[in-house]
């Protein structure tokens, strides 16, 4: 046991309860419009913040308290102890999914041959813990950012043989995923952009990390895996600029490359708000141009410029998010992951308790918020009437493509149109969200 301080699962107690390991709004089996909170969130925990990262940081070495982490151990043994402390965290805290990159769960050995044969070895212990606590996969992935043969790029790389080996990666972390029941495969591009317009040929690049995108779409239907293959934008860091920069970025790029249809989009919270946008936009984006998947649920720091991947804790925010994504008919093969990491000085291991439960009754309490603003459809009434005008006769033959400059220039003469601008009610739709986040119950 390694999280001795949590001795029973973390139980819902209602929003009274001061107890700071409990839920307050995580309630798994209520029922919210047609989806219990467990079905509707599809929480998952990560493996490698939570597991895998000591607590270090640019300037200085890892604060945690992390048995499994113990460097002297011999490597599989330290592997095995940290399968075992995430599934004792995962079974207690009661996310019913989980998520992870190859070497979080295995280490990586200087052949490929032998990095394999770990991952296979502990995805199989992997599985029995799975079978065990009936935690599943939500997705996997392939870490193709650290290792310094990536420095340049995976897909993107100048070298083909760097492309090579980032391919050899992906198919066996696919293949890992399919195998233990995986609902999804990302592909977050980290080093897929470049620092310098000197040394780097855009067109070039971007023709590889299609071709790269096309492979694994194949490889996909070859073994049959069903989950959805999903891209998660991110605008920079630890590249200057990154390729898959936000969600229109990236269904632009699939359409160029006709790969709309196979890939979907993993939004992560920090990364919309780097890249300039709020969260909610990019989940509106995407469900917009049809290639919503999932969350990571996180948030920065709203004066840090950098990925802070804090736990989310503002419900005004999630709400929004939630209520697009329950608009958009809901998750799918999606759902809310915890891509969060703990400050360094929250040194315990029950902190990474607090963490998750903070995250997860945020968002338990920002579905209740979205539901209640569905169910009323006070948001969606203010857009038909915003909008009525598209519905009528003008609007309606616009749209069919019935006019073109000159007639409709000879309509507004005819009519002598002089349009009145409308409020746009902003600060009076703010107050209406507030009163929704104020009364929720
Ligand atoms: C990095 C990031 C990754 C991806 C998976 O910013 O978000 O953890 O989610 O590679
Ligand atoms: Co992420």
């Amino acid at each position: 046991m390694f999280f001795d301080e949590v001795t029973e699962p973390i139980a819902y107690e209602g929003p009274e309860s001061d107890n700071p390991l409990a839920f307050r709004w995580y309630d798994a089996d209520r029922v919210v419009g047609e989806r219990t909170m467990r079905d509707h969130l599809r929480m998952a925990t990560c493996y490698w913040h939570s597991f895998n990262w000591p607590g270090d940081d640019v300037f200085g070495a890892g604060t945690f308290d992390r048995p499994w982490l113990d460097g002297s151990q011999d490597p599989m043994t330290a592997a095995r102890a940290k399968m075992a402390a995430a599934f004792e965290f995962f079974d207690k805290l009661g996310t019913p999914f989980y998520s992870f990159h190859d070497y979080d769960m295995a280490p990586e050995e200087e052949s490929f041959a032998k990095s394999c044969a770990n991952l296979d070895a502990l995805a199989d212990e992997a599985a029995e813990y799975m079978e065990d606590t009936g935690v599943k996969l939500l997705w996997g992935t392939a870490n193709l950012f650290s290792h310094p043969r990536y420095a340049a790029g995976a897909a993107t790389n100048p070298d083909p043989e760097v492309f090579a080996r980032a391919a050899a990666q992906v198919r066996h972390a696919m293949d890992v995923t399919h195998r233990l029941g995986g609902a999804n495969y990302v592909l977050w591009g980290g080093r897929e952009g470049y620092e310098t317009i000197l040394n780097t040929d855009l067109r070039r690049e971007g023709e590889q990390l299609a071709r790269f995108l096309h492979m694994v779409a194949e490889y996909k239907h070859d073994i049959g895996f069903t989950g959805t293959l999903l891209l998660e934008p991110k605008p920079q860091e630890p590249t200057k600029h990154q390729y898959d920069h936000d969600v229109a970025t990236v269904y632009g790029f699939l359409v160029r490359h006709g790969l709309e249809d196979e890939y979907g989009v993993n939004i992560e919270g920090n990364h919309a708000t780097l890249a300039g946008h709020d969260f909610v936009h990019e989940v509106a984006t995407a469900v917009e141009t049809g290639i919503f998947g999932s969350i990571d649920a996180n948030t920065g720091d709203d004066r840090l410029g950098w990925d802070t991947d804090q736990f989310p804790k503002s419900v005004e925010t999630l709400s929004l998010v939630t209520y697009h994504i329950l608009k958009g008919g809901g998750f799918d093969t999606g759902g809310f992951m915890f891509d969060t990491k703990l400050r360094r000085q929250s040194l315990d291991r029950t902190d990474l308790f607090h963490g998750h439960v903070l995250g997860m009754d945020t968002l338990a309490k920002s579905l209740l918020v979205a539901q209640a603003m569905l169910d009323d459809s006070a948001l969606d009434d203010v857009l038909a009437e915003r909008y009525a005008g598209w519905d009528d006769e003008l609007g309606a033959s616009i749209l069919a493509g019935d006019h073109g400059l000159a007639s409709l220039s000879d309509h507004v003469v005819d009519h002598d149109l002089d349009p009145a601008p409308v409020s746009g009610r902003q600060e009076a739709l703010e107050g209406l969200v507030n009163r929704y986040v104020e009364r929720v119950a």
